[in-house]
């Protein structure tokens, strides 16, 4: 009996930590860019605005600015895209939990800011 209940507690003390790592992502409110169409090339993850993208670089070493050529938006907000600096230019929005695989040929390299929840 008692090994019985010593497995049941561990078997619920599982459960609890599994649900706390499968609760993680969906509160994560995480956005990735992509280099390349179809989630290609190297990666950016964000969680908050970016008012100029040439801040940063990928892994690689690459600058972001005008590169971003598909987006994984894994949040709750909607994230609106811009082609220049300080959220100016023509805009891009994104609805939450949407993935986009192709920004389209106008957009293509073009993004240059993005703001959150906006
Ligand atoms: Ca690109």
């Amino acid at each position: 009996m008692g090994t019985r209940l010593r497995r049941a507690a561990v078997a619920i003390a599982l459960g609890v930590v599994g649900a706390f790592v499968f609760a993680a992502p969906a509160n994560a409110d995480e956005l990735g860019v992509f280099q390349d169409a179809n989630y290609g090339g190297e990666d950016l993850l964000f969680t908050s605005s970016v008012p100029w993208y040439g801040y940063y670089a990928y892994p690689g070493g690459r600058n972001l600015n005008d590169t971003v050529s598909s987006l994984i938006n894994a949040s709750s907000c909607h994230i609106t895209f811009y082609t220049d600096v300080n959220y100016s230019g023509v805009s891009y929005p994104v609805n939450p939990w949407t993935d986009v695989p192709w920004v389209g040929s106008y957009f293509n390299d073009k993004f240059s800011s993005h703001r959150w929840c906006y």
